[in-house]
């Protein structure tokens, strides 16, 4: 028999209240696909007061908690299938400053998740068969809820991982024997909130099955890899699970298809180019947090060795804010090749929107991505992506198919991939077959959601 599904779905981001990376936008999609196959999927964030400012959502109860010495009142607000915890002191912004800082900030929404399930009951006669946890903000959950409702863990990025000193269990007033594990290859003051995570979720998974490999088997010096280790000794369930993300066709909703992309990339890149001052050549764009991750310097290598040979090859143009060297150093190619280059340096999503659509490829050079989504909306416009061997990029992209891909880290793998592309983009008709494939390819949520539907249902009749 099927079980009920009822999940309850924690994170600290969701498209469109609030987003800061890819996590909003799959907190945002993948609900909503589930809902579509029967999962009674339901999600909880932080009601950070620029939720509360723009949106003001009817509240719908409140209810109190024991954090430290304190007693906390924590209130819920509604819209649809969401629900928002509210609290001034704890989850007011998302900007708090200093490690401990944060993860009491997360400990604190953690317990009032756990808290929540009663209140819900007792307000609406709904109580969550699951509940579906991702990346480190949520990873007290599964420690606190001690499998009295079974817990799926999921990482959307394993490199950022809550470190911090073991007082928050006070705060929590969990004892140190329920997280002994900690002590083993980290120091016994710290906690690892998302190891913690690893080993008390009835399940773990992450956003592609590359990264799931990846994460399993080559993190040897960091002392994540205890915990995931730990966990496949235990045979504590099926592995690490990797499942692929989907994007949202509502929200990146291309008017391009395979019949009429032509015109509209012509139309749309006229566009872009005037707006930028760039002369028509084949163009690149960039798309992404400036963050050592993401590759900045590996592209600005290859965009020097390019152009410091024919001015006239491309045009590059990037979007995105991060750390102050890395936006220093993109500034800094701008200048020397002016009338080529162009960067943006703000998240700007309208602008965002233009690049898919005007741009003729997305260069996406990270040094890892646990799924990545630019490369599979970038497609959706009709743009191809030449990016790293990695994590989902190397599961949605097939090199010569639907775009091109390089062996990370490798400036001159990236160059060649560039060089490529502007072959196959001169020959036109081996060009048109790679973007009428891009376009072809299936990134909406279906697929996705049911496997998710797949491995609930598994973790429930486990
Ligand atoms: O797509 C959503 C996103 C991923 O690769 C991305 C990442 C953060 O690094 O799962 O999470």
């Amino acid at each position: 028999m099927t079980p009920a599904l009822r999940v309850l779905i924690i994170g600290y981001e969701a498209v469109p209240f609030f987003k800061c990376g890819g996590l909003g936008d799959v907190l945002g999609s993948l609900p909503k696909a589930l809902r579509e196959i029967n999962v009674d999927a339901r999600v909880i964030i932080p009601y950070y007061l620029d939720i509360e400012k723009k949106y003001k959502f009817p509240k719908i109860g409140e209810y109190s908690i024991v954090f430290g010495g304190d007693i906390e009142r924590v209130g819920v607000y509604e819209s649809g299938h969401v629900y928002f915890l509210s609290n001034r002191k704890y989850l007011a912004s998302i900007n708090t400053r200093g490690r401990n800082k944060k993860i009491d900030q997360f400990a604190f929404f953690d317990l009032a998740v756990v808290e929540f399930s009663s209140f819900i009951l007792e307000k609406k006669k709904w109580y969550p068969t699951l509940i579906h946890c991702n990346d480190w903000h949520t990873g007290f959950i599964p420690l606190l809820i001690e499998q009295r409702i079974p817990t799926l863990l999921t990482i959307h990025n394993l490199n950022y991982q809550g470190w911090g000193s073991r007082e928050v269990l006070d705060l929590l007033h969990v004892k140190d024997e329920k997280v002994k594990e900690l002590r083993r290859g980290v120091p016994v003051s710290e906690i690892n909130v998302l190891g913690e995570g690893i080993l008390h979720a009835t399940a773990v998974s992450t956003v592609s099955p590359s990264y799931a490999h990846e994460i399993t088997s080559n993190y040897d010096g960091d002392p994540i890899h205890l915990y995931l280790k730990r966990r496949e000794k235990a045979g504590k369930d099926h592995g690490v699970k990797g499942i692929i993300n989907g994007i949202d066709y509502a929200t990146w909703n291309s008017k391009y298809d395979v019949a009429s992309w032509e015109k509209g990339k012509k139309k749309n890149k006229e566009m872009l180019l005037k707006s930028m001052g760039l002369s028509d050549r084949p163009t690149f764009c960039f798309i992404g947090r400036m963050a050592r991750q993401k590759g900045l310097d590996i592209l600005v290598r290859a965009i020097d060795k390019i152009l410091s040979k024919d001015k006239n090859a491309a045009n590059f143009i990037l979007l995105g804010s991060g750390m102050p060297a890395i936006e220093k150093m993109v500034k800094k190619t701008a200048n020397t090749y002016k009338d080529n280059v162009r960067v943006e340096l703000s998240y700007n999503e309208e602008f965002a929107h233009k690049l898919y659509a005007g741009a003729d490829f997305i260069v996406i050079p990270s040094r890892y991505e646990p799924c990545g989504l630019i490369q599979m909306i970038a497609m959706r416009y009709a743009t191809l992506p030449i990016a790293s061997k990695t994590g989902g990029l190397k599961d949605t992209i097939s090199h010569g198919g639907n775009g091109f891909l390089f062996e990370k880290e490798s400036v001159s793998g990236l160059v060649n991939g560039i060089k490529k592309a502007l072959a196959i983009y001169q020959s036109h008709s081996h060009y048109k077959r790679m973007v009428k494939s891009a376009l072809q390819t299936d990134f909406s949520w279906n697929k996705s959601a049911l496997l998710y539907k797949k491995l609930y249902i598994d973790i429930l009749n486990s």
